[in-house]
């Protein structure tokens, strides 16, 4: 099924009534200041070594697609300490002047069945539309240098994870540094942070001693994104503990494109770790177990991606 076709019947799915406008940054509905953790400074595009072995997958699954607890063997891999950000995306376009599936208007031809106006540059932005209730928008001219879409700006947004990026771009983005995206195994084992048998990526419990260990929704969700967390809508990566392995926001802030089909028909893909807009009362797929379907060429503003490497960088 086509990601826009998706999207239309995400949002006619997902009709709610509210007076919430649309953005990533919405704030504390009090007015209040966020308390923010301190971010991890981005020194370069480090990775984290995970060790060849065996490990538990599937701790914690709590709905049927993510499957039992089953250990499988991996070679070592390296994969990134970080969410790809804005900057390092921008450096692969700067340098390759690669144009990313949401600037392009789809090919007629490969879509009979859509409404003509749906065939336009543009990809999904999160923010309750005051007018429909609808929770998701296809945004024309939202990409990942317009995140809400024209007249948005990364700007000052460098460091936070790139978005509005569909499988093949965040594979492109990989293939560029002579890198891959994970795999699932890859990519739970790395969540797991060499913590077996644990629901969350740093234990049993969400929030251990009170603290929050990821960037998810908090408030009445998808309208009141209170940020008691520390952030309303994304965050710089590397703002919150990171796990056993060094590496951060495997939980939150971005979904990650992996580079596993969802099922053998292969029809969507898979991302992994949840978002910003997890929440407890509705989507609860912050755990490295969880799994989320995607359409490989679907894009939107809360979803990135990391990659990883399967020989030993050359600096170690
Ligand atoms: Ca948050
Ligand atoms: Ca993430």
């Amino acid at each position: 099924m086509s990601s826009r076709i998706s999207l239309v019947l995400a949002v006619v799915c997902a009709v709610l009534s509210t007076t919430h406008a649309n953005g990533q940054d919405s704030g504390r509905a009090d007015g209040a200041e966020l308390e923010r953790p301190d971010c991890a400074p981005r020194i370069d595009r480090a990775r984290v070594h995970v060790p060849a072995g065996s490990y538990t997958l599937g701790a914690g699954a709590r709905y049927a697609e993510e499957g039992g607890e089953r250990v499988v063997e991996t070679d070592e891999f390296w994969i990134d300490r970080f969410e790809v950000t804005n900057a390092e995306f921008a450096a692969f376009v700067d340098a390759t002047d690669y144009v990313t599936v949401a600037e392009r208007a789809p090919d007629p031809a490969d879509h009979p069945d859509i409404d003509p106006v749906l065939l336009t540059p543009g990809s999904a932005v999160f923010g309750a539309d005051p007018e429909t209730g609808f929770w998701w928008s296809f945004v024309e001219g939202a990409d990942w240098r317009a995140p809400v879409g024209p007249g948005s700006d990364i700007a000052a947004r460098a460091d936070y994870p790139v978005v509005h990026v569909a499988y093949e771009d965040a594979a492109a983005f990989a293939a560029w540094l002579g890198a891959d995206l994970p795999s699932e195994t890859e990519w739970e084992i790395a969540a797991r942070g060499g913590l077996e048998g644990a629901t969350y990526g740093w234990g049993e419990r969400f929030r251990p001693d009170g603290e929050w260990r990821a960037n998810v929704w908090q408030g009445a969700f998808p309208v009141i994104d209170t940020g008691e967390d520390g952030f309303a809508g994304l965050a710089p990566a590397g703002c919150y503990m990171p796990n056993d392995y060094g590496a951060y926001d495997m939980i939150g802030n971005v979904w990650e494109w992996t580079q596993s089909p969802f099922d053998e028909t292969g029809r969507t893909g898979v991302i992994r770790g949840g978002s910003y807009l997890c929440s407890s009362s509705y989507c609860a797929r912050f755990r490295p177990a969880a799994r989320q379907p995607q359409e490989w060429d679907f894009s939107a503003s809360h979803i990135g991606f990391r990659t990883v490497i399967r020989t030993a960088p050359t600096d170690e």
